[in-house]
């Protein structure tokens, strides 16, 4: 929470970069869903923009923005409670991105674990809107003044990085005109991990489809993920402490776990000592319970786009209401001349 006197405001966004997967929803969405009903204005946002920073195909992102917006109103994001945007239709978040890469340097973005792992060795070769993508995102949540983020702990560090950008902003200038926002990482599965290998994050990019369990996979492709699933021989602990060394394990016992509104060690306390051939069952068969009716309402919101345009078009309107005159002010702090009737 900011320290400062900010209205308490939520923003959090995902890219609409390909399918939404299990640890998007366990990480962001369901958290987005939880904010929904605290009596605080919420924003959630499909950042296009942010897409874009690696290629993708015309046609693929403009499906993917309707289909992500389809799985927030699936997952339980009511329009009417929550501004739902997709980032290039609020003009001010690229806008205001601009003064911040003038606010930030080069040495902040270029400590990025993201930008090395994303640009990997051929970091020449990368747009320009990679490295600049922290930026972006400090202005995404700072154009509303946002003063909590709900994020997987993967976004950590780009949110210190928001919080670094609002305080030199602040100093130059001399004003208090920037929050400075916490992130908000909590619950039992804020870095859900890969599938095949406990070692790396579950990822829209990850080359094997078997290493992720996608928003629109159908029952039998979940059950079939999660039977092939990376384990070990052991049987379940009974506390957590033995789920160390074991990333796989703990892996699946935190999932259980988050889909089921659990502690690890409420759900230890049941399924300790069970196999995995016993436990992988009881998680296949909660995975779709949960997950089933968010996919299958996706792809009745799916049915008709034009629904989807209309309610990314009103969020946007919504969203300019706020993010205009905070553009406005900061361009007036920076000393840019305002427009006047002629
Ligand atoms: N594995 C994860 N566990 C928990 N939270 C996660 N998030 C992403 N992966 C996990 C959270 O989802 C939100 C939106 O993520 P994003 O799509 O904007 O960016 P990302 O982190 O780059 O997602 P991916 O799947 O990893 O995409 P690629 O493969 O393109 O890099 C964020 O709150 C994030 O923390």
């Amino acid at each position: 929470m900011s320290d400062t006197a900010f209205t308490p405001r939520v923003f959090s966004g995902i890219q609409p970069s390909g399918n939404l997967h299990l640890g998007n929803y366990l990480g962001a969405l369901k958290r987005f869903v939880d904010w929904q009903g605290k009596g605080v204005e919420t924003v959630y946002c499909m950042v296009d923009l942010h897409a874009i920073t690696v290629w993708q195909n015309p046609a693929d992102l403009r499906h993917s923005t309707r289909e992500l917006c389809a799985g927030f109103i699936a997952a339980g994001l009511d329009p009417e409670k929550s501004i739902l945007i997709n980032q290039s239709q609020v003009p001010e978040h690229a806008q205001l991105a601009w003064i911040f890469n003038c606010v930030a340097r080069m040495g902040w973005m270029q400590r990025m674990t993201q930008w090395k792992d994303k640009a990997g060795k051929n970091q020449q070769n990368a747009s320009l809107g990679l490295f600049a993508y922290p930026a972006l995102m400090a202005a995404d949540i700072l154009v509303y003044h946002a003063t909590h983020v709900p994020v997987g702990e993967d976004q950590k560090q780009h949110l210190e990085l928001t919080r670094d950008i609002a305080i030199k902003f602040n100093n130059d200038f001399g004003v208090d005109f920037f929050p400075v926002t916490e992130p908000v990482i909590e619950g039992a599965a804020t870095r859900v991990m890969s599938l095949r290998d406990g070692s790396k994050k579950m990822s829209k990019s990850d080359v094997s489809d078997m290493s992720r369990i996608n928003m629109t996979d159908d029952a039998d492709t979940i059950a079939k993920k999660i039977r092939k699933a990376k384990t070990d021989p052991e049987a379940l602990p009974s506390e957590a402490e033995g789920l160390e060394e074991r990333p796989e394990a703990r892996n699946l016992v935190e999932i259980y776990a988050a889909l089921n509104e659990q502690s690890v060690d409420q759900v230890l306390a049941d399924v300790g000592g069970k196999q995995f051939s016993e436990f992988k069952p009881m998680l296949a068969e909660l995975a779709v319970e949960k997950l089933a009716p968010i996919s299958s309402e996706m792809a009745r919101l799916m049915n008709d786009t034009s629904e989807i345009d209309k309610i990314l078009s009103r969020g946007a309107q919504r969203a300019r209401e706020v993010t205009a005159p905070v553009l406005r002010k900061t361009y007036d702090i920076v000393g840019m001349v305002p427009p006047v009737e002629t």
